[in-house]
């Protein structure tokens, strides 16, 4: 039997769509001298050999493309989390460089940053790269999550960077990637190794985004796959109208991806972390509130609806940070707390903490303030992506609606269901937006490597614009930085793009989120469409399109 479904087969044959200006040669537009975003005068202490450079465009360019007469050996390393796209990047990346010099060479690292420093690596060739085109998933090389920002995992990669005789670097990355990105491009620079560094925008969470970078690849493709099953779900709901959906959606700490979900499928209820913080809203204030719509609705006959929640919620919830970090203190100081019995550790937490972070600790179901003292991580702290944010509150709704029964205010009936929606969209075959969007990234910095940039994150922007006349280029990645506190100290990161509730997505789902509580207005999505019109295969995000909307 084939190893591959029959559309594998025919989405291997799909061309993604370059922009015009990547077709043929090009020239570099070299814009002028660039700032940070912020603490302009520590990022420049920090990166004196990188900072300040140029906003770079590339333009089409008569005759032959220049430097093609250099033969180039790169290497390529998947970070993090995995988003649709990765593999776009990287056919994007070898078509780029043979197109410039047949000879070129590509090497991935396997298994993320590790595949530098052990010296793990395979050339990717083009029977390889023909076996992934369009593909969803990492697995061409593997990702891995460890951190590149040691002197010593610079200088084991240097000896396999010289062996290979690679001059250049390609990190496809988040935040956190593309600041190490940069600290190594700043490092190779200041030790006269010839080796460029450039990063790719990745990560389904939509939070590596922001003046120069329009969208982080993956989040198109991954809040798509997301949308289709919330679709699905609605409409479950909507014909047996017998349960309140609880669907928790991934995006480790801003609300990007719960928002355009919504905008695409009018949920009932849309929470969104960062209006949570702002409102200083309580845990019961969010109860409370989701009571609410639910008796209204039961009043009309509705006892159904669907809650989106955001995976990082609880983190802003000002009392549960505050009750998060105190657990934290108190059992970094405590050694033997493992060996204590459940109901010993319950006692000892609730004694030990201050009396508003012992009243929400009490007010938690059991099972949730269980898995608090029992999960922790690596550093001892406690592990907040295990709370089930989802069930929680379903259970907190429903004991706010006993409450409320009793009390007179509330006549319906309340039976829920709980639902994850995470690792099923992150390897999802890419949508055409991220197959187009990601190789033309790729193909894009093997032009920035050509024309011998280093510490610059690959740029094509103007994306609610059909392919053709999206513009190419690079932006220093230190433009992109301040100074933020990790681990206790002042380090020079990539601002992370929290959603801003002044902004038009948020504003449209405000506009229209109290009719979708009263009334049912469900939008069916449906799957992702590779083959028909434009406007079924072409879309990119809501979000873009509301945040490009006079554009
Ligand atoms: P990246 O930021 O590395 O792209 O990963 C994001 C993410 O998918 C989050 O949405 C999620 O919280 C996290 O990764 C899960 O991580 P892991 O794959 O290690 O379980």
């Amino acid at each position: 039997m084939d190893k591959k479904s029959v559309l594998q087969q025919l989405r291997a044959a799909y061309q993604p769509k370059l922009p015009a200006v990547l077709r043929g040669p090009v020239k570099v537009v070299v814009g002028s001298a660039t700032d940070s975003v912020a603490d302009q005068a520590d990022i420049k202490r920090i990166f004196p050999c990188t900072y300040g450079q140029p906003q770079l465009t590339f333009a089409p360019a008569d005759g032959a493309q220049e430097g093609s007469n250099r033969v180039i050996n790169v290497g390529v390393i998947l970070s993090g989390g995995q988003a649709p796209g990765g593999h776009n990047v990287i056919s994007g990346l070898y078509d780029g460089l043979k197109a410039l010099n047949k000879e070129n060479r590509l090497y991935g690292f396997l298994m993320g940053p590790d595949g530098l420093v052990n010296h793990d690596y395979k050339e990717l060739t083009d029977d390889i790269i023909d076996e992934y085109r369009n593909t969803g998933g990492f697995d061409i090389i593997g990702s891995g999550r460890t951190k590149l920002d040691k002197v010593e995992q610079f200088e084991k990669g240097r000896i396999i960077l010289e062996q290979l005789n690679i001059s250049a670097l390609v990190i496809i990355g988040g935040d956190d990637s593309n600041t190490n990105a940069a600290i190594l491009a700043e490092y190779y620079k200041a030790h006269n190794v010839p080796v460029q560094v450039i990063g790719c925008p990745k990560t389904i969470d939509g939070d590596l985004k922001n003046e120069f970078i329009e969208t982080s690849f993956g989040f198109d493709t991954a809040t798509k796959v997301y949308a289709e099953v919330i679709g699905n779900i609605e409409r479950d709901c909507n014909s047996a109208k017998k349960y309140w959906h609880f669907i928790k959606l991934m995006g480790r700490s801003a609300s990007h991806i719960t928002l355009e979900c919504g905008l695409q499928t009018q949920p009932n209820i849309c929470i969104i972390s960062e209006e949570v913080e702002a409102k200083n809203m309580t845990l019961n204030d969010l109860v409370n509130q989701i009571a609410q719509v639910v008796a209204d609705r039961a009043k009309h006959g509705m006892n159904y609806g669907t809650v989106l929640v955001p995976e990082g919620l609880i983190e802003f919830i000002p009392a549960f940070r505050k009750l998060i970090d105190e657990m934290n203190e108190m059992l970094a100081n405590h050694t033997t707390f493992g060996q204590l019995y459940a109901d010993e550790r319950r006692e000892y937490v609730i004694s030990h903490l201050s009396n508003d972070s012992a009243l929400v600790f009490m007010r938690l179901p059991l099972s949730v303030s269980r898995q608090l003292t029992l999960d922790r991580d690596a550093h001892g702290n406690v592990q907040l992506s295990l709370v089930e944010t989802e069930k929680m509150l379903a259970e907190m709704v429903g004991r706010r609606l006993k409450e409320m029964k009793m009390e007179g205010r509330f006549q319906g009936k309340f039976a829920a269901q709980h639902h994850f929606f995470g690792y099923e969209g992150r390897c999802a075959a890419p949508s055409n937006f991220d197959a187009d969007y990601c190789y033309a990234l790729g193909y894009n910095a093997a032009q920035l490597i050509n024309c011998g940039a280093t510490g610059y994150m690959s740029s094509v922007r103007n994306l609610t614009k059909p392919s053709s006349e999206w513009v190419a280029g690079g932006f220093p990645i230190t433009m992109m930085m301040n100074m933020e506190r990790r681990s206790g100290k002042e380090k020079p990161v990539i601002k992370k793009a929290l959603l801003d509730l002044e902004g038009k997505p948020f504003k449209a789902l405000v506009a229209m989120r109290d009719e979708w509580a009263r009334e049912t207005c469900y939008t069916y999505p449906g799957p992702i469409q590779y083959f028909g019109p434009a406007e079924v295969c072409d879309q990119p995000s809501r979000t873009m399109y509301y945040e490009h909307i006079d554009d």
